[in-house]
């Protein structure tokens, strides 16, 4: 049983038990319970950082420090269950197939992203989801575009 069959589980097993709930939460009230570490509804940049490196740690299965194109596909199947069941695109790279991750982000040209590398998808990511730009996600900046 590795990290990322277990993470596929669980995101499952959370489908299974609450199939409605997901539907008739408040906008980004799942994203929050994933991302708020310190449940104070607001998901600051370190607390975005030190989540996607432990993610960058999960689908490192080779444990070598680096995502090749098959640990980079983990995550693309990974994002795919998450929207199967019902949970959007707010996975770690919404939209964004492995090839092209690589072609975007992989700085040095080893056909592997390293965790630097993989860090650096954050930030573009970050300000993206904070759409009102104060720094912070919060349930504000889910919903409908204003
Ligand atoms: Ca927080
Ligand atoms: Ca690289
Ligand atoms: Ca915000």
């Amino acid at each position: 049983m590795n990290s990322l069959h277990s993470a596929l589980a669980l995101a499952l097993s959370v489908a299974v038990a609450s199939p409605m709930a997901a539907q008739t939460r408040s906008p980004g009230e799942f994203f929050l319970g994933q991302w708020d570490a310190d449940g104070n509804d607001r998901v600051t940049f370190p607390e975005a950082r030190e989540r996607r490196l432990a993610m960058f740690d999960m689908f490192d299965q080779s444990g070598d420090g680096l995502l090749d194109p098959q640990e980079l596909a983990g995550i693309d199947d990974y994002r795919q269950s998450m929207r199967e069941a019902g949970f959007g695109g707010h996975g770690p790279a919404a939209n964004v197939s492995p090839s092209r991750m690589l072609r975007r982000f992989d700085a040095d040209r080893d056909g592997n992203l390293s965790a630097s590398e993989f860090e650096a998808t954050l930030k573009p990511w970050f300000s993206r989801m904070d759409r009102n730009g104060d720094g912070e996600i919060t349930a504000e900046d889910f919903g409908p575009r204003r």
